[in-house]
Order: structure tokens, then C-alpha cells, then sequence
């Protein structure tokens, strides 16, 4: 039996635990914070002592996407064993599954669930599964449909096989740098999503995007374009409102961007990206089109909560970062009370401060970052409060809101330390705010 080792036990673990035991793996398995997991009762394995692990030889690590590169106990286990993802592990174990495999910094999670949405309204069944929060081991064991995989760079940067035939990378800017440890290995393990394509592949990219396009001529795979600002040669673009599908010099209308009912430039991008995986899947454009039509928002990403006192209130929790809190700035003109900060990546929140300060009326910080935004604030004459958490948050925007204002939760950082997730973090506002109308009426 070959003997593998896998390291945390969180969605990832406990659906890599479920598949390799059934699968006829001796399966050990090692977790900083915990043995025995209530989901993995019926199955078998053998939680390890962090001494057995280092000593031990292991066919593979099947490493979670949460632990860095330069964790020790990791370092260690990579002097004797080979060390790989969750997803590179579901391409060795299921070859022949049909994959759509999606990353970038933002827009994955509203991408997938569209592709998704439009290939089971179309008749072809399909499930999102990755970093979305479904565990891909597990859901590939089971099912046999398409899988629209949504890919962090954490999850690529331990792929060597995996392969692709439809890709997509939809931006690449600042994240995840104390994960990474550089800029640069987070743009080479976005890449990675391309290293094994061939020239009967297809990888969708942002043309807009400086550094896809330093990377072009790198890809082996046929390349489609997106843009929202200027003409592509193959691809999607904008013309006004109406969407354009180009190749070979033609051009057809698909559909226009009034349509659909997600909001915002940045969401005509990511419904640009379905649209081409869907065509290159090979959909009709009457199911591509009809389908892209019923798409929802989802959950969590500048989603509209309610209106209290001529006051909207928007849900933005699944901004983690500077470049999608930027992005939700953008939709609103002026008098914002933003609510933001959370986990210290190490990132630099100048760009954010700067794109809010003409639209300002607030900052209230929560999390670990709120020293560095409010030193921020401090230097460019913009109002803050130090909130600590939720509750006290959506109890300062209450106290200061006026009529025609909009209370925004974007927090630009991850909600790890006091949240387990970002739709948590987005529940909790939601509570809160239902808790202070109540109060206030
Ligand atoms: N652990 C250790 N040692 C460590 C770190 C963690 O033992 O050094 C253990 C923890 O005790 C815990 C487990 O590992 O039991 C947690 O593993 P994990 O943090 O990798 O989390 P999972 O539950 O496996 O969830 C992961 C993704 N999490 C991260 O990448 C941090 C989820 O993405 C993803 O949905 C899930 O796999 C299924 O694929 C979340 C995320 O925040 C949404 N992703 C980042 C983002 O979107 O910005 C990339």
C-alpha cells in the first residue's frame, strides 16, 4: 500500500483523507491544531505525531493551500518527499475528468459560479469546486461532470503535471506577498496554470493586464482576449454597451453588457471570460447567451444589503484584498463610509486610501491592520475610527450616517484571526446591521 502523508486537515485535508483512504492509500496524516475530526470517523487513517511525520518516508505530502512554503515542519518533509497540492493531486489521480480551470487575483469566485451557472442551465452538469470552498479530491470521486475549478495561487504553487485544455487568468495584481514571500512567486505560480498547456489548448486572458501581456509570447496554448477598453484581435470586447466576440477579422454581437444582472466594469470583464469559456467548451450561442442573461450576483461581493434611513448598506466582505476594494470603490460616487481592514498580509494600502480619499465621508478600520490604514487616513486628512470589531464598526457607521450616504464593508484584507471565512465576516455585518436598525427604530 502506498503510504502518504496529509498535511492540515481542513477542507482540503478531510477531502484529500476521504478520497485517498477509499482510493486504497495508507493514509497518515498531520494537523498543527487538531487529531481527529468528526467527518473523518468512518474513515480510515492514522493522525501522526510531528516527530513521526519528519522521520517517516512518504509516497507524496498532500500539503493544505494555508501552509506557507516556509513553514519548518513543511522545509523538512520536502528534503525526503515529494510535496504537492490538492489540485495537482486530482490531475494525477483523475486524468480524465473534464476541467475548466480558472485563477487570477479577482473575479475568480463570481467566473466560476457563472460558467457554472450557464453549463447547468444549458444541460450539461457541472460543479465549482477549488478555492471556492469545495474540496476538489472529494467532489471528483464522486462525480463525473465538468469541473469548473477555481485556483489560488497557493494551490498552483505545488502543481508540476497539471494540466488544463480551457484556462483562464483573469488579472494579476498585489496579494498574498507574506504567503509568497515576493511579488514574483505569486505571478509564477499564477503562470503555473499555463505550464503544461499545448497548442491544442486555450488560455483566456486579460488584455488589459501588464503582466499577462509581458508573459504572452511565453504561452504555448491558443491565446483569447477580454477587454472592456479596447478592441482584442481574438476575443471579447466592448463596443458602448454591447459585448463583441472577434476572431479571424469577423465579428458578432453576443450580448449587451445592460443584460446581465451583475454590476460594475469589472463584472462585464468576468462575464466576458464565461462567456468565451463557454463558447470554447463549445455551447451554442443561444444557451450561452440566455443563461448569462439569469446570472445572480453572489453572495458577499458588493452585494446590496438594505436601504435604513436613505442609507445603503453594501456587502463587499469577499474583497481580501487592495485591488478588489478598489474596484468597489469605483462603483460609488461619493459619500462613503467604508468599513475596512482585517489580517496583515503585508500589503500596501496607499492605493486604496488614495482612490477613497475624494470619495470619502469615513474609514472605520477593524482588524489587525487598523494602525497601518490609520496612519494612512492620518497623512491624507481623511476621517477614521478605530473600531476593533464588527459590532463597534457597524455601531460608529449608524452614529455618523447621514441621508444619501453608503456604508460599505470592503475590507481590502483577508478575515483570518477572527473569521474562519469571509462570508462569515459578511454575516456578521449583516447581523449587525439588522441588530442596529432594530435599535435605532
Ligand atoms: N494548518 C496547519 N499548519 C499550518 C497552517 C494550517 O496544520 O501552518 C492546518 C490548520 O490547523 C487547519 C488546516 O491546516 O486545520 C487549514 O488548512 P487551510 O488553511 O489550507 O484551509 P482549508 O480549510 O483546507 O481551505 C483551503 C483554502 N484556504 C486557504 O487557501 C487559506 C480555501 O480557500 C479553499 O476554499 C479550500 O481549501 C478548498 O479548496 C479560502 C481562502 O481564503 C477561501 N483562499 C485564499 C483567497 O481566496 O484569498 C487563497
Amino acid at each position: 500500500m502506498k503510504k502518504v502523508l496529509v498535511y492540515g486537515l481542513g477542507l482540503t485535508g478531510i477531502s484529500a483523507v476521504k478520497t485517498l483512504s477509499l482510493m486504497g492509500f495508507e493514509v497518515f496524516t498531520y494537523d498543527a491544531n487538531k487529531e481527529i475530526v468528526e467527518e473523518l470517523k468512518d474513515y480510515t487513517y492514522s493522525p501522526i505525531s510531528k516527530d513521526r511525520a519528519m522521520s517517516d518516508s512518504f509516497e507524496f505530502v498532500v500539503k493544505s493551500p494555508g501552509i506557507k512554503p516556509k513553514d519548518p515542519l513543511l522545509i523538512k518533509l520536502a528534503e525526503k518527499n515529494e510535496i504537492i497540492s490538492d489540485i495537482e493531486l486530482s490531475y494525477r489521480l483523475f486524468p480524465e475528468k473534464n476541467i475548466i480551470s480558472i485563477t487570477g487575483t479577482n473575479g475568480k469566485t463570481t467566473t466560476t459560479s457563472m460558467i457554472t451557472h450557464i453549463l447547468n442551465e444549458s444541460g450539461i452538469e457541472a460543479v465549482a469546486v477549488g478555492n471556492i470552498g469545495q474540496g476538489i479530491l472529494w467532489q471528483m470521486y464522486n462525480k463525473n461532470c465538468v469541473f469548473v475549478e477555481e485556483i489560488s495561487s497557493f494551490q498552483l504553487h505545488d502543481t508540476v503535471e497539471y494540466d488544463t485544455h480551457i484556462a483562464a487568468i483573469l488579472n494579476i495584481t498585489e496579494d498574498h506577498t507574506d504567503w509568497h514571500g515576493s511579488f514574483d512567486d505569486y505571478v509564477n505560480s499564477k503562470l503555473k496554470i499555463t505550464q503544461n498547456q499545448k497548442a491544442t489548448d486555450f488560455l483566456i486572458i486579460n488584455h488589459e493586464d501588464k503582466i499577462l501581456q509581458a508573459h504572452k509570447k511565453d504561452f504555448r496554448a491558443q491565446v483569447y482576449e477580454f477587454s472592456t477598453k479596447n478592441i482584442v484581435e481574438k476575443g471579447m470586447y466592448l463596443d458602448g454597451k454591447d459585448i463583441i466576440f472577434t476572431k479571424n477579422g469577423k465579428k458578432i454581437k453576443v450580448l449587451s453588457s445592460d443584460d446581465l444582472m451583475i454590476v460594475g466594469n469589472h463584472n462585464i470583464e468576468n462575464a466576458m471570460v464565461a462567456l468565451l469559456v463557454c463558447k470554447l467548451y463549445g455551447l451554442d450561442q443561444e444557451s450561452i447567451v440566455t443563461h448569462a442573461k439569469s446570472f445572480k450576483a453572489i453572495s458577499h461581493r458588493l452585494e446590496y444589503v438594505k436601504t435604513i434611513k436613505e442609507v445603503d448598506f453594501y456587502n463587499d466582505s469577499k474583497a481580501t484584498n487592495v485591488d478588489s476594494a478598489l474596484k468597489a470603490i469605483a462603483s460609488f460616487d461619493k459619500n462613503i463610509i467604508l468599513i475596512a481592514g482585517g489580517y496583515n498580509k503585508n500589503v500596501d494600502y496607499r492605493p486604496l486610501v488614495e482612490a477613497f480619499k475624494e470619495k470619502s465621508k469615513a474609514m472605520i478600520l477593524i482588524g489587525q491592520t487598523e494602525n497601518t490604514l490609520a496612519q494612512l487616513c492620518e497623512e491624507m486628512s481623511i476621517a477614521y475610527y478605530i473600531a476593533d470589531d464588527m459590532d463597534k464598526a457597524v455601531k460608529k457607521a449608524f452614529e455618523i450616517m447621514e441621508r444619501g450616504d453608503t456604508v460599505l464593508l470592503s475590507p481590502a484584507s483577508a478575515s483570518w484571526g477572527v473569521y474562519k471565512s469571509y462570508a462569515q465576516r459578511g454575516q456578521d455585518f449583516i447581523d449587525k446591521i439588522n441588530k442596529y436598525e432594530l435599535e435605532s427604530l
